[in-house]
């Protein structure tokens, strides 16, 4: 997510004539080197892969105004990454006054902070650079950029190197090889800026984003081509059914509920909205918001206002149908979106992001337009599709029915907790410590496991909870089944703030590091992925918050001298072998935590001055929900593939 977002300009500006006036920020790069979490919100991974989205941006803009079909992103050999549209091509002309006589409008938009913007005329209505800062924070923050445009037949070039300096003025270097106008930026990230976490782009973590873009613009042809050494890969996406083809793509492991997808759009001034909604036979909604294209995690105006009509549409089409007499309560908006899966994508001026991770759109005018939209046009398509709307009523119903059930279910735990004292599971072994933002949970696979686990904590501040076998498949089970596991009752009650969607309170949590300790094998992938997935829906403020943890206990141990030594993982024996070479003892693959004693699971895995844990995060909330329910569901093929697939990377599944 970015950090800064650039307003769009207020005032309109022909093609190359600025006044002095127009310019709001004349300053050079040296703020964004000198912060750039400021800018692309960290020096690691994500801000290094925020050069591309912000690069990137710049030409979907160029598409969603309606001159670019084509954008294709190459990673090549040589570390860089190259983004080449078919739109009109930066200006290139000079200014002919102010205080960038002289310069190209392309060296402007390239060596000036915040001048991207200034592009805004009528046919940028709703876009502007809107992961905020522009191309010059890129330029910035790489160690040589290369711009080629090639616009009315000429093909012209300007390097910049060390961060935005320009080598040369701009060059023209001959006809263009085709016939069509169009940008190309290739950009060497510097390693001074990104050294924590190195300058190697992620072709999943690009890949998936593209495929989102492709999505969220209908037709918008977007190629991948990783030509890196072993890395060779070429990916197409171009949908044209848009956002219909994106709820289609998030059902496809699940059992539809029927096969059409509903869709709307509208627009009214200066904002739009596109609408697409399916549902599925399972018990869990997903509604993906957008704004300008931009995730929004959290959510915001635009998806309260879609669940407001929503709500009130089924209602009264429920009322009127005869799918809910008289004297039934109304169903709840929870009710009517179980299964659901939604995409709800608005573009509008100025968009407020709000919320810790700046990822809940903030502008109250486009809840009413959201929901004056919904309430009219999803009626209508209810109505011209009875048999698909008496479908989602029957659901509904059902829903609530089991909504109630649960409640009963959810008031008999607590009961039973009240009963028993002081109300801890008794498999639990508490800390000591009553301070939340110091306690640990180790959630253990195995009594026998656990037990060393006890042995091995400090029992200060680290509490620990076996479980045994597999806990029951949340995907599939209802709230009300689940709440009869003994394993899942113990968790809810140790973590202490409640459950499910609307019940559960991060602030109440008794711990503030709930950390999953699981063999590094099949079956520990699998209950891990099963306690993910269950704090993913059940506690899923607990996700958000950064509490959930994945412990990393060693794959292999070898010996050296007497001592035994424990490697972490594929990377740490080799960096292991390189450092040690006339090493020649073997080296054992830790199959579970039983084979530890308590003293070397302390010190791999549980002490916190020595441990590594993972983090987990829910950046891709979409995606994340696909593999949940491409792991989960009932579609086996889907499943296997995936796991085919994603073998190597199955320990470290931090969705
Ligand atoms: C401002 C005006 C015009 C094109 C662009 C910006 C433009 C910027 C980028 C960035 C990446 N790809 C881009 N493609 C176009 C249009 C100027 C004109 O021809 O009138």
């Amino acid at each position: 997510m970015a950090v800064t977002k650039a307003k769009p300009a207020s005032g309109k500006s022909g093609s190359a004539t600025y006044a002095a006036k127009d310019i709001q920020v004349l300053e050079g790069l040296d703020p964004v080197r000198k912060r750039p979490g400021m800018y692309i919100g960290s020096t690691g991974l994500n801000g290094l892969h925020h050069l591309i989205w912000e690069v990137v941006d710049n030409s979907v803009d160029e598409a969603m105004a309606g001159f670019c079909t084509k954008i294709t992103i190459t990673l090549h050999e040589d570390g860089s990454c190259q983004v080449q549209d078919n739109g009109r091509g930066i200006p290139v002309d000079p200014y002919p006054s102010g205080p960038h006589k002289g310069k190209s409008a392309l060296e402007v938009v390239l060596t000036v902070l915040h001048a991207g913007g200034k592009f805004g005329g009528d046919g940028y209505k709703v876009s502007g650079g809107l992961h905020g800062v522009g191309v010059s924070v890129v330029n910035a923050l790489s160690k040589k950029l290369v711009a080629e445009i090639d616009r009315d037949g000429t093909r012209f070039k300007q390097e910049f190197v060390d961060g935005g300096k320009p080598k040369s003025k701009i060059q023209k270097i001959g006809a263009s090889s085709s016939k069509t106008n169009g940008t190309s930026i290739t950009f060497f990230p510097d390693p001074e800026i990104f050294a924590s976490e190195g300058v190697e782009f992620v072709a999943r973590t690009v890949l998936e984003r593209l495929q989102t873009i492709a999505f969220l613009n209908r037709d918008l042809e977007v190629v991948f081509e990783d030509k890196r050494a072993n890395k060779k890969d070429k990916v197409t996406y171009q949908y044209k059914g848009g956002i219909v083809d994106f709820v289609k793509h998030l059902n496809v492991s699940r059992e539809s509920l029927f096969n059409k997808v509903a869709y709307y759009e509208a627009s009214e001034s200066d904002q739009t909205l596109e609408i697409a909604l399916q549902w599925n036979t399972g018990y869990y909604e997903g509604i993906y918001g957008y704004a300008n294209g931009i995730s929004t995690i959290e959510g915001g105006m635009h998806v309260e206002g879609f669940k407001t009509a929503l709500t009130s549409v089924v209602n009264k089409y429920a009322r009127s149908s005869g799918g809910l007499k008289e004297k039934d309560e109304n169903l709840l908006g929870e009710d009517i979106r179980e299964g659901l899966t939604a995409i709800v994508t608005v573009k509008l001026r100025d968009p407020q992001f709000e919320g810790q991770t700046k990822a809940k759109l903030g502008n109250v005018s486009i809840r009413s337009f959201v929901q004056k939209e919904t309430n009219t046009k999803l009626e209508e398509w209810m109505l011209e599709n009875p048999t698909e709307a008496n479908r989602i009523i029957k659901k509904a119903v059902a829903a609530a029915q089991a909504r109630i059930a649960a409640k009963n279910a959810r008031n008999a735990v607590r009961r039973k907790t009240a009963l028993s004292g002081a109300g801890m599971p008794d498999k639990l072994k508490d800390c000591q410590s009553g301070n939340p933002a110091e306690s640990e949970l180790f959630i253990v696979e195995g009594d026998s496991a656990g037990g060393t686990a006890v042995d091995a904590r400090d029992p200060r501040t680290q509490a620990i909870l076996p479980i045994r076998g597999k806990i029951l498949n949340v995907e599939r089970a209802r709230l009300d089944k689940m709440l009869k596991n003994t394993e899942v009752q113990a968790l809810i009650t140790a973590i202490g703030g409640g459950v499910g969607n609307d019940e559960f309170s991060a602030e109440k949590a008794r711990y503030h590091k709930v950390i999953i300790l699981a063999d590094a094998d099949v079956d520990g992938s699998h209950i891990r992925t099963l306690l993910l997935t269950f704090f993913y829906r059940q506690m899923r403020p607990m996700v958000e918050s950064g509490f959930i943890y994945i412990a990393q206990p060693p794959l292999f141990s070898t010996e050296v001298g007497k001592e035994k030594t424990y490697l972490k993982d594929e990377s740490a024996k080799e960096k292991f072998l390189a450092a040690n070479p006339n090493h020649k003892k073997e080296f054992q693959r830790l199959k579970g935590l039983g084979e530890m004693d308590w003293q070397e699971l302390r010190g791999t895995t549980m002490d916190a001055t020595t441990r590594t844990l993972l983090q987990v995060n829910v950046e891709e909330a979409a995606e994340a929900e696909n593999i949940m329910s491409v792991l989960m569901g009932d579609d086996v093929e889907s499943r296997k593939a995936f796991i085919q697939k994603n073998a190597r990377d199955v320990r470290n599944l931090d969705f």
